[in-house]
């Protein structure tokens, strides 16, 4: 009986460069022609570019689609060297087809990512990983997107979960004559970038999608969203397979599984198992998602085809387009192995099978959360706060969070563990909190510095909340430190910037508290959609900061003078005869933290 719906084209010779276009297609039949086409997959892409080039405006296709919160909007369009995204800052279901979508980052092929990481001064910085052998969940710096990580707790290797990338400016980026600054280049593409977004957002993925599927050749992509692409095995299952035996040449998923251990090859789009010769892959194009193999020796001898499944005691082969036969008997099969499912694929949805068994954390799973952060299980940033000491007195620290949805905002109270309890106040609910520390005045006790990040926001570098705390070497409390910033809702802090009326592309801006001043080109729809003819005065927050101690104790801040402008400016806040001063003011591109 030949299995339904198998989809094997493109992992039908391992001599292709990828099999990615398979996880586009939903069926034996219709992928089987994309077999020869070329590969423009993410993982394909993403793993190993060895090139760069400047980006076009990528073409959206398989987007997701029915997206209705009008609260809260996709984020602008973000370019970057492998893949374009759109940022879905919640989770939502399309009412017309009941497809549920998780938030985070879809690239312009429609795969999915919980979270966008750029690569600064040559390194990934707090990549977050989890070790699939020992579940240990870390932040990790890789230097390559290529890098495989280690677990620190059990030395295996670690599936990393997001998305590496190189920033590039967006693809209608004209540099002018005047030599910008490198953050006015990067304010301005973010700023056409945004106005491109939102038009290619509605124009792309409709009108245009049949024209791109045309001169792509009859290519992977396809209408049918059912297919779940989004997921891919490394989603699943991480980038190493841990296997259990369990029975005659029959093996278990078993996170702590060591009788079989197959690591992702990117190159091949599948696991592979290096005793048997065996490459192996989780197709959730078809229903019921299943397990095919394609073992060197016997799938070799089909060209094209030959990818190989186990049913019910059987092994079948493909022996040429979407045509499966048994397994012909004069093979010997006695050393071939299988994945038992386990109970892993009875969903009879080819969709809700590998999403119903994600425990999908997402960025949004704190709102409205109470209770130990670091048990916030449906809060991707959790890790932040696993095994956290702050103060060093190695007891753990936790981070206890309230939510008051009246007034949508949440407390933060600090424990120590030895008694003392830091209670921090109130942030808006959608804040994400972090917590960082540093002797900032040598007094051997740490400074804590709270702050509140509003990654989900339209426009995250205009907001942000942040608090500094000195234990106080008498009482032992912690007490709000003063900092030479003017201060607005709840905990945000900035500076006080007066922008004179536009002059041509340019505008010029001063911070009295600082003596700076400087001047910043835009182009003219920018001028003309966000900002006014008049001079005025603004406050704007920092963003972000960062304690660093050592020598020169400061902390680094990070403020967009401009709404949706892009360009940031840095500035340190240096202890000076016991109070904080700024210091360092200028233009920095900023390294999304
Ligand atoms: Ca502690
Ligand atoms: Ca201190």
């Amino acid at each position: 009986m030949p299995p339904r719906g198998h989809s094997s084209s493109s992992h039908s010779s391992r001599s292709h460069s990828s099999h990615s276009s398979s996880h586009h297609s939903s069926s034996s039949h219709s992928s089987r022609s994309y077999s020869s086409s070329r590969s423009y997959g993410s993982h394909s892409s993403s793993s190993h570019s060895s090139y760069y080039s400047q980006p076009v405006a990528r073409p959206r296709v398989n987007q997701p689609t029915g997206y209705s919160h009008e609260s809260v909007n996709p984020s602008r369009r973000i370019y970057a060297k492998h893949h374009d995204y759109v940022c879905y800052p919640v989770p939502w279901t399309d009412e017309t087809t009941g497809q549920e979508f998780r938030e985070g980052y879809y690239d312009e092929n429609g795969k999915w990512y919980n979270k966008l990481i750029y690569e600064t001064n040559g390194r990934y910085e707090n990549v977050p990983c989890k070790c699939e052998y020992c579940g240990q969940e870390s932040f990790v710096t890789l230097t390559s997107e290529t890098d495989l990580p280690k677990c620190p707790g059990c030395g295996a290797w670690l599936k990393v979960n997001a998305a590496l990338e190189q920033y590039t400016p967006a693809p209608s980026y004209k540099r002018n004559g005047n030599g910008p600054t490198t953050a006015y280049v990067v304010g301005l593409a973010l700023f056409i970038l945004f106005l491109i977004g939102a038009f290619l957002w509605q124009v792309v993925t409709e009108e245009l999608k049949p024209a791109v599927e045309q001169a792509r050749n009859g290519s992977a992509y396809t209408d049918d969203r059912s297919s779940g692409d989004t997921v891919s095995n490394p989603d699943i299952f991480g980038n190493m397979l841990c296997l259990t035996i369990a029975g005659d040449n029959a093996f278990v998923i078993d996170e702590d599984g060591a009788d079989k251990v197959l690591s992702w090859d990117y190159g091949q789009e599948s696991y592979y198992d290096f005793e048997s010769d065996c490459y192996l892959w989780y197709n959730t194009d078809v229903s019921p998602n299943l397990w095919q193999y394609w073992y060197e020796g016997i799938s070799s001898d089909y060209g094209d085809y030959g990818w190989m499944e186990f049913e019910n005691g059987d092994w079948y082969i493909e022996e040429s387009e979407g045509n499966w036969v048994l397994l012909p008997s004069s093979y010997d099969t006695s050393d071939l192995w299988h994945i038992e499912d386990a109970g892993k694929n009875k969903s009879s949805g080819a969709d809700d099978t590998s999403e119903d068994e994600l425990v999908v954390a997402t960025i949004t799973g704190i709102w409205e959360y109470e209770g130990y952060v670091d048990e916030c299980t449906a809060y991707t940033g959790r890790e932040e706060f696993v095994d956290a000491d702050y103060d060093l007195d190695l007891k753990t620290d936790r981070v206890y969070r309230e939510w008051n949805a009246e007034d949508e905002t949440a407390l933060y109270t600090i424990e120590f563990g030895n008694g003392d309890n830091l209670e921090v106040p109130a942030g808006w609910e959608t804040g994400f909190p972090h917590v960082q520390y540093a002797d900032l005045d040598s007094d051997g006790n740490s400074e804590i510095l709270f702050t509140l990040s509003y990654d989900t926001s339209t426009d995250p570098w205009s907001f942000g909340d942040l608090w500094l705390f000195d234990k106080d070497p008498d009482t032992g409390l912690y007490k709000e430190v003063d900092l030479p910033l003017v201060k607005g809702e709840n905990g945000a802090k900035g500076l006080t910037i007066e922008y004179d009326a536009p002059e041509g592309n340019t505008v010029s801006y001063s911070i009295p508290s600082c003596a700076y001043s400087s001047v910043a080109s835009f182009d003219e729809e920018y001028l003309k959609n966000w900002w006014t003819t008049e001079a005025f005065t603004e406050d704007r927050y920092i963003y972000w900061a960062t304690p660093v101690d050592g020598v020169d104790p400061k902390i680094h801040c990070l403020l967009a003078p401009f709404h949706r402008g892009g360009l940031s400016i840095g500035f340190d806040l240096v202890r000076e005869n016991g109070e904080y001063v700024i210091a360092n003011i200028s233009e920095e591109t900023p390294d999304f933290p």
